[in-house]
């Protein structure tokens, strides 16, 4: 359910994602944005059919792109031009900045998780989530799904985690599926304790849901397969902010730098990061520039044709 814009303002949403661990910032990217962007994926799908083709699930629909803004440029404008950017730039007492996006265009049915092991910064905390609905969702396209609340339980003591999988904190991997179902386990069993109750968050075109990094959330049963839930999420830091994994984020007594130089580009005044690859569902990697761009003219398209390349994933958020 949202809430008519008039009725708030920047302060008053702040004030919502730091009590309930979420907020919904009505039409925080405009529709028409999102139609643009809508028309953008459905010319980039049929210009890369070879490279799209292993993420779809059997109705066509994607499954999870990482860095699709790198390649189609007018999704970058529902980061940089969202109602929502003042919310993050208040939270975080500075500029944000897009660190990286997933492109989902079916609901991701992910288990409830948290996504600080994942985005572990120094001081901690500097992250949030950006979701931006590029469709109306509902019950049966997959909705997010939130625990409001959960980013306010007791700290967990990520160091006993580590000591009983590792034998040592410090020998915590970059990334691994026991750290991380290990710790998702240990959140969900206290808000359980807690009291604490999942819901779902239905949502129309534009509407744009930021959440707390220590918000337990993920992805609703996507019921009706025929059905599509184009969705963005931006991952956003304050500009510059280092970006770290698991290996740091059980080993809090691990020194490690606040920042790190990223490349990034302006869009509509903010910036946002370039990597020059676009991940499939961290199954395999293509180059940028070997992609179609949706406005590609002919010239263009057979250039990159020529020298397409694909190569296996390294892992990543
Ligand atoms: O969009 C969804 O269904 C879930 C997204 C999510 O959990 C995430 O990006 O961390």
């Amino acid at each position: 359910m949202t809430t008519p814009a008039a009725a708030t303002g920047a302060g008053e949403w702040t004030e919502r994602l730091r009590r309930d661990g979420y907020v919904v910032v009505p039409a925080g990217a405009a529709p028409k944005l999102c139609h643009r962007a809508s028309t953008d994926i459905d010319r980039f799908k049929a210009r890369n059919r070879r490279a799209v083709t292993a993420n779809a699930d059997p109705a066509g629909h994607l499954v999870r792109v990482v860095t699709l803004h790198e390649v189609i440029e007018s999704l970058q404008p529902l980061f940089a031009a969202n109602a929502a950017l003042a919310v993050c730039d208040e939270f975080f007492g500075a500029e944000t900045a897009l660190y990286t996006s997933l492109f989902f265009e079916r609901g991701s049915e992910q288990k409830l998780h948290r996504d600080s092991r994942a985005f572990t910064t120094r001081p901690e905390g500097r992250y949030l989530g950006m979701w931006v609905a590029l469709e109306d969702t509902d019950t049966d396209n997959g909705p997010l799904v939130v625990v409001p609340g959960s980013h306010a339980i007791d700290p967990i003591d990520v160091t006993a985690i580590a000591e009983d999988l590792y034998g040592d904190p410090a020998a915590a991997p970059r990334n691994d599926q026991a750290g991380w179902d290990a710790y998702q386990r240990t959140v969900q069993a206290r808000c359980t304790e807690a009291g604490l109750h999942p819901r779902e968050v239905h949502v129309a075109t534009g509407d744009t849901i930021v959440w707390h990094p220590q918000l337990l959330h993920g992805g609703a049963p996507h019921r009706d397969g025929a059905r599509s839930r184009r969705s963005m999420v931006f991952h956003v830091t304050p500009v510059g902010t280092a970006v770290c994994g698991q290996d740091v984020f059980f080993d809090p007594a691990r020194d490690m730098p606040a920042t790190r130089a990223y490349h990034y580009v302006d869009c509509r005044g903010r910036r946002v990061t370039v990597t020059g690859t676009v991940d499939f569902g961290h199954e395999y990697e293509v180059r940028a520039a070997d992609l179609h761009r949706p406005d590609d003219g002919a010239l263009a398209r057979a250039r990159r044709a020529c020298g397409s390349r694909v190569r296996r994933a390294r892992r990543r958020p």
